[in-house]
């Protein structure tokens, strides 16, 4: 009776599963999708309470405060400088189409008007003002696109219990319907309140892999809310069920670097990779580890050829000024895209595997060939190319370059050409 019992539960079991739906993108989703591949330039947000200390977005973490004592810092958050205006127009001056900024990062501190949750920066601060939807409205007016960064781990709410062991899929002594619920309704308010909002970006979920996230109910009840917002999630994994793009944190696809990526393959999905314009996410005062021109455009020259858009990130400061060293430098890589964007937006990647010299990107017929490190000898070789090449030219001036197909690809002569020191742009017709 027992045995017939187990293989009727375990055929019950199969049935289940196997009628659960998969995800399955709507056509306004897929286009999304496509427009993101487009955009291949973001403004990563780190802005929070935290900026206050001028020591990263963990500093609670780090510095051991109590979080009834880190809640104080509530209580003097008065971004007065801040202004949407001035941060959609500098987005838009470096070259970026997008901006995914932290809504509400592990400090569980919201950044936005919400009714789930009085620690916000409506009700828990004197600025008493909603930065976020004036930054939603300025982007809907300027074209650009806003995304949310959303944190699911919680260093705060007692619901969410941080360090508790988790048993059964739920931490002990916790409330963890109670708090997936909580994100449920913040994630609502996200996306039906805030106009241009077009993606979620998750993070957090490393804190908790055995825990059930209950990301089908989550993800279903954004698509449900808009289809076309993009899901992405920095669980460092390969993607899940239910998400439209995937994420890869301080590195390239396919690179591993930090440690985080052991376990992430490259998946069918667009792909962004972010990275920080010097040590810190969130403000931080002492650090001057601060990126060149030239190291951002490589970064996003090599994101592009390998598919992937690049998500640069800035801390702003607590008073929501940008300080001088990162508008100086998104200024100038600003300048570089408006003379060769053309090479970077709408193009897609993976045409021929990186080269010592650089990489490439590509749009329908048309190559653009990035030597991001001149050869000593007076040519550079792009193998496995086959296509039957039309004309093959500066970038910068248009001007005429020799080259040799052979079998094995094209060697490309650059004795005579006018070199860049970010990158020399050389442009490939094929028919
Ligand atoms: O812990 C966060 C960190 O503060 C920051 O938000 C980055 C951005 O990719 N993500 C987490 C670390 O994986």
């Amino acid at each position: 009776m027992i045995k017939r019992l187990t293989l009727f539960a375990l055929l019950l079991y199969c049935f289940s599963a196997n009628a659960q739906t998969k995800y399955s993108p709507t056509a306004d989703n897929l286009a999304a999708r496509e427009n993101f591949q487009d955009m291949k330039f973001g403004m990563f947000i780190h802005w929070g309470i935290y900026s206050q200390l001028g020591a990263g977005e963990w500093v609670m973490h780090d510095k051991n405060i109590p979080y009834n004592n880190y809640k104080r810092l509530a209580d003097f958050f008065n971004p007065q400088a801040f202004n949407a205006k001035e941060w959609v127009a500098f987005a838009k001056r470096a070259g970026m189409k997008y901006i995914t900024i932290t809504s509400r990062h592990h400090d569980g501190f919201s950044m936005f008007a919400t009714k789930f949750s009085p620690y916000n920066i409506v009700d828990a601060t004197p600025y008493h003002k909603d930065p976020l939807m004036e930054l939603a409205q300025e982007c809907q007016k300027e074209g650009i696109e806003l995304h949310f960064y959303y944190s699911l781990l919680d260093w705060g709410r007692p619901d969410y219990n941080f360090g508790s062991p988790i048993v059964n899929g739920k931490p002990v002594n916790g409330d963890w319907d109670s708090y997936i619920k909580f994100m449920k309704d913040q994630l609502t308010e996200l996306i039906t309140k805030y106009p241009a909002v077009k993606g979620i970006w998750f993070d957090g979920e490393w804190e908790r892999h055995s825990v059930n996230w209950h990301f089908d109910e989550i993800y279903g009840l954004i698509h449900k809310l808009n289809p076309a917002i993009m899901i992405g999630n920095n669980h460092h994994l390969a993607p899940i069920d239910g998400e439209d793009f995937q994420m890869f944190e301080k590195d390239l696809p396919g690179n591993n670097t930090t440690g985080f990526n052991n376990e992430q393959s490259i998946g069918a999905l667009p792909l962004e990779t972010c990275e920080t314009i010097n040590g810190s996410w969130g403000f931080n005062i002492n650090d001057r580890n601060y990126k060149s021109v030239k190291q951002i455009i490589h970064y996003l020259v090599n994101a592009a050829s390998r598919n992937a858009n690049f998500l640069l990130n800035i801390g702003p400061m607590p008073n929501g000024k940008i300080q001088p060293e990162f508008t100086d430098t998104l200024t100038a890589v600003g300048a570089w895209m408006q003379k060769n964007g053309q090479s970077i937006y709408g193009t897609r990647g993976n045409i021929i595997p990186a080269q010592q010299w650089g990489v490439v990107t590509g749009k329908s017929k048309t190559l653009y060939v990035h030597i991001l490190d001149m050869p000593e000898q007076p040519y550079i070789f792009l193998p496995l190319f086959k296509g039957k090449i039309e004309k093959v030219r500066a970038f910068a001036d248009g001007s005429s370059i020799k080259y040799k197909q052979v079998p094995e690809g094209v060697f490309v002569y650059t004795n005579n050409l006018k070199t860049d020191p970010n990158d020399t742009i050389i442009q490939i017709t094929t028919d």
